[in-house]
């Protein structure tokens, strides 16, 4: 059989199950989850393969209006890795239909996303009754020519295997892009990063979590077989750190503790986690810390 690959960018509107289903493809937690929107910053990619395709899921933030500069570089990354794919995927949320974040990501696909294929995946049907969705399928393709349509659910994995091939068929012929046993286009260091992010994300409310980055500062693999990781997470105000540390020091350290014991699942030996928190009033105006997210501090001008 002739090998092909290509690019499949994943979009739809914070929480839509983007990274769950990027995750559910690769078969191994790449991409952060939580329940809360706007979780991805940057464009994350994993490989997964399909008999003789090799197919690469871009992960893209959520598509929503964008008002301050952190929201305007996210969504541009976004729509940045749709321009790229061979094929996109919208993600919908099928008790959530048709809304009116959806009816503008729709507008901007027509305007940027010429003749390419457009597959629609109605996730978390889990969560409604079947009946439902005929209803909606018909409404969504009334409103966009999509290629085709699938009813998922990134979590539980339904339909997920039909996705899977159809998209296999879809990849260019080609030579794969990566090596058959890589399955992510991330450094460690910011895998590792974005997994303390996520267990601050979890365990932290309301708009901190967007308020704050990870950065992994310093990596040593060690002799005796364990890896030392230091990482430092950047507040905007005075105020934060002190929630973020908790009482006594007993949020930081639940999350240190969470994140390493995912972190040592993840590289398969013991881990030394340290954070250090540091306050940085003016981080989401600096380039750098773009930069360390894969993010583009221009596309936020
Ligand atoms: N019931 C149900 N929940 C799901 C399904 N897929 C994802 N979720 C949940 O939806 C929430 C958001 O999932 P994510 O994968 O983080 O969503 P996302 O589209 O990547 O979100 P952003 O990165 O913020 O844009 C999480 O709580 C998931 O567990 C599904 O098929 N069924
Ligand atoms: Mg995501």
């Amino acid at each position: 059989m002739t090998k092909r690959a290509g690019f499949v960018a994943l979009i739809g509107e914070p929480n839509a199950g983007k990274s769950t289903l990027l995750n559910r493809m690769v078969g191994a937690k790449i991409s952060i989850v939580t329940h809360k929107v706007q979780t991805t910053r940057a464009r994350i990619r994993g490989v997964a393969m399909a008999g003789e395709a090799q197919i690469v899921f871009v992960d893209t933030p959520g598509l929503f209006r964008p008002r301050r500069r952190l929201d305007r570089a996210m969504v541009a990354a976004a729509w940045g890795g749709a321009a790229d794919a061979d094929v996109v995927v919208l993600l919908i949320e099928a008790h959530r239909g048709l809304t009116e974040g959806v009816r503008a990501i729709l507008d901007t696909l027509r305007e940027r996303i010429g003749g390419r294929p457009v597959a629609l995946a109605i996730n978390k049907i889990d969560r409604v009754k079947a009946e439902s969705l005929l209803a909606l399928t018909e409404e969504m393709n009334a409103a966009f020519p999509f290629t085709r349509t699938f009813m998922i659910s990134a979590e539980k994995g339904h339909g997920v295997e039909a996705l899977r091939e159809w998209l296999a068929g879809e990849m260019p012929e080609g030579p794969w892009l990566y090596p058959e046993d890589q399955i992510a286009d991330l450094p460690m260091r910011m895998i590792a990063a974005e997994i303390t992010r996520e267990k601050l994300t979890l365990r932290l409310h309301q708009e901190l979590p967007y308020e704050l980055t990870v950065e992994t500062e310093a990596w040593e693999d060690r002799e005796d077989g364990s890896t030392r990781i230091d990482q430092i997470i950047y507040v905007a105000r005075d105020g934060h750190k002190g929630i973020v540390l908790g009482r006594k020091g007993e949020t930081a350290k639940a999350v240190g503790q969470a994140s390493r014991v995912e972190l040592e699942e993840f590289l398969g030996r013991r881990v030394h986690l340290f954070l250090t928190v540091k306050v940085r009033p003016n981080w989401l105006e600096e380039a750098e810390r773009y930069s360390e997210m894969g993010l583009n501090f221009k596309d936020g001008a």
